[in-house]
């Protein structure tokens, strides 16, 4: 598979760090970091540019120079001069790079003034206390430095979902070619829509003799085939992600399929049914004694044991086994659902594209509307708008409305929560808007009183219409900030406000556990992409799986209403 322009610019912004930890020229530095957003924020893939013979300094932020090292990335993996820096930086001074919220200028101090060598050395510094007394540390950054220490040691590195699927598609499409494959299906957590893998199970039929297995443990992205036999090989690619292929016989497609698809407690359970009906049940199919009732399709398998179909989102071993017994399962939100999109950011702020690109998008997809939500002025590196910019992208909103077809563009934005609680602009504005999408993006360590607070704070202003990405959390990269869920859940039930869903596969906040939470308070949810380009509203099935995985109905997702039912409902006043 082609390198990802992520994984690109991560390459530039490792670079500018090693760099800045060497005390490089500050302008040089940036170059770097600028590059690296300008890259990580493009829509199309660059190795595709690459390979198309495209030029690239035709793209925002990129220069000859940046460009010519991005052909280099994509036609060898590497960047000379990161190699470079690499091969004379200690290895330790890398592994404290990765530290989250450390940054260069701290990493410099721990390895100038505590003379850290080795990952030992700073658990020690940091159990006995002596980073908390360096200039520019404290307590806080010393806890941060024992959790990534325990991670690191724990050594389990689990995928979002979203990079697994790039790598999947890429695999499976290697696969698919080999002579006598049949089926191919990634089963596991992956299945299952957990926002993260820990590996990847794929299974295989095959009609009579195939050489898929010789033909999988020479695809050219695995670093160490772990495993290799006749009906089972096991991998490790180059990017650290583990890959298990299984060939099994088509008469037992549904029940390696139900097997491999996991969770494991919901396997569990499903056994424990099975035996109390004096079945067995495994990989291979479903027997009283020696006869085989079902195999062939998970239908079947489900069937034989009394059930219906239960779909792999729900399969978590959360009371779903019950549900279906007694006839009770959940009828979940689906992508067809989904009317309109609510959060997306344009060229205005940091955004690609410009609205009438994010609309057409919008439109192709089947939407009725989507919310413009751009920052709002605090955020300065992002351009937030202020009042008067807020007001000139209403008219044009106006203007659009009138020559655009079958499509709505509603007026909103996502305005910053203040440390206070109170709303970023004032209420003059806010209320003659659709909506408003409302995110604390700053101050992070407040207490969790003090946090809770805050958003029942913005809540109290009845402008305030939904809340986005609610705990702030970034998957392996960000904590949740303490909030009490349930009490935010019942005051924005009590005041008609909404929760989002933010379908970023790195944030999908509310997560699954929140989502089954919302269906038992009843409080109202949206699923948005905070989309940051035309291609970003793709992401839109990473949110309704989320709320699949919690159980929620279309009855519970604002933005499955058409456009006057939405209108309606979304006002508080
Ligand atoms: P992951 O990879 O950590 O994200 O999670 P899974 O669910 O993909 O787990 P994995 O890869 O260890 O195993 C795939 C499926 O195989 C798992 O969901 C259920 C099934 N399985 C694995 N081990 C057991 C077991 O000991 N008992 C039962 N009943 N099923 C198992
Ligand atoms: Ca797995
Ligand atoms: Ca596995
Ligand atoms: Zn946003």
């Amino acid at each position: 598979m082609a390198i990802s322009n992520s994984e690109i610019a991560d390459l530039f912004d490792q670079l500018g760090d090693l760099l800045d930890i060497e005390g490089e020229n500050p302008f040089r530095v940036q170059a770097y970091h600028r590059a690296a957003r300008a890259i990580r924020s493009q829509p199309k893939s660059l190795a595709d540019m690459v390979a198309a013979g495209e030029d690239l300094t035709r793209l925002p932020g990129i220069g000859e120079a940046i460009a010519k090292k991005i052909q280099t990335i994509v036609q060898t993996g590497k960047l000379p001069q990161l190699e470079q820096v690499l091969a004379r930086t200690p290895r330790t001074l890398v592994d404290l790079m990765q530290i989250e919220g450390l940054g260069p200028k701290r990493v410099k101090t721990l390895f100038s003034l505590l003379d850290i060598k080795t990952l030992e050395d700073l658990e020690r510094a940091a159990r006995t206390g002596k980073i908390r007394q360096l200039p520019g540390f404290g307590p806080k950054t010393e806890a941060l430095i024992l959790k990534h220490l325990d991670r690191a040691l724990v050594g389990e590195k689990r995928f979002l979902r979203f990079e697994a699927e790039g790598v999947a598609h890429a695999l499976l499409e290697y696969l698919e070619d080999t002579p006598g494959v049949e089926q191919i299906v990634v089963a596991g957590s992956f299945r299952r829509w957990k926002e993260t893998v820990g590996d990847l199970d794929i299974l295989v039929t095959t009609g009579g003799q195939s050489p898929v297995m010789a033909h999988f443990v020479r695809y050219e992205r695995i670093a160490e085939v772990i495993s290799h036999g006749t009906t089972r090989s096991s991998v490790r690619l180059k990017n650290d992600m583990h890959v298990d292929l299984r060939v099994v016989a088509g008469e037992s497609f549904g029940a390696a399929l139900q097997y491999f698809t996991g969770s494991k407690a919901h396997n569990i359970e499903i056994r424990t049914l099975a035996v109390k009906q004096g079945l067995k049940i495994n990989e291979y199919g479903v027997f009283r004694g020696d006869e085989r009732l079902a195999g062939v399709t998970e239908e079947q398998v489900y069937g034989c044991l009394g059930l219906p179909y239960i779909v792999p989102e729900l399969r978590e071993g959360r009371g779903e086994v019950a549900a279906a017994m007694e006839g009770r399962l959940p009828d979940l939100v689906a992508l067809e659902d989904i009317r309109g999109d609510l959060h997306c950011h344009t060229r205005a702020t940091d955004g690609q594209d410009d609205m009438v690109t994010m609309a057409r998008m919008a439109r192709s997809l089947g939407y009725q509307y989507l919310g413009i939500t751009d920052h709002s002025k605090r955020l300065t590196v992002a351009r937030g708008l202020d009042e008067k910019r807020l007001r000139e992208q209403m008219e044009q909103i106006d203007r659009l409305n009138e020559s655009l077809e079958a499509i709505v563009l509603l007026k909103a934005i996502e305005v910053d929560i203040l440390e206070d609680g109170s709303l970023d602009l004032p209420d003059t504005v806010l209320k003659e808007l659709d909506f408003t999408v409302c995110s604390v993006h700053y101050k992070f360590n407040l207490s969790k009183k003090k946090q809770t607070e805050r958003i029942l704070r913005a809540m109290d202003n009845p402008y305030c219409t939904i809340i986005a990405h609610p705990t702030g959390r970034l998957i392996n990269k960000r904590d949740p900030y303490p909030i009490d869920m349930e009490r935010i859940m019942h005051a924005a039930k009590d005041g008609g406000c909404v929760l989002e869903i933010n379908a970023q596969p790195e944030r999908l906040d509310l997560n699954d556990a929140h989502c089954l939470l919302a269906r038992e308070i009843g409080v109202k949810l949206a699923i948005s992409t905070d989309a940051h380009s035309a291609e970003g509203l793709n992401l839109m099935r990473y949110g309704v799986a989320q709320a699949r995985r919690g159980w929620l109905g279309a009855e519970n997702i604002i933005n499955t209403l058409n456009l006057d039912e939405f209108r309606a409902q979304i006002k508080r006043t």
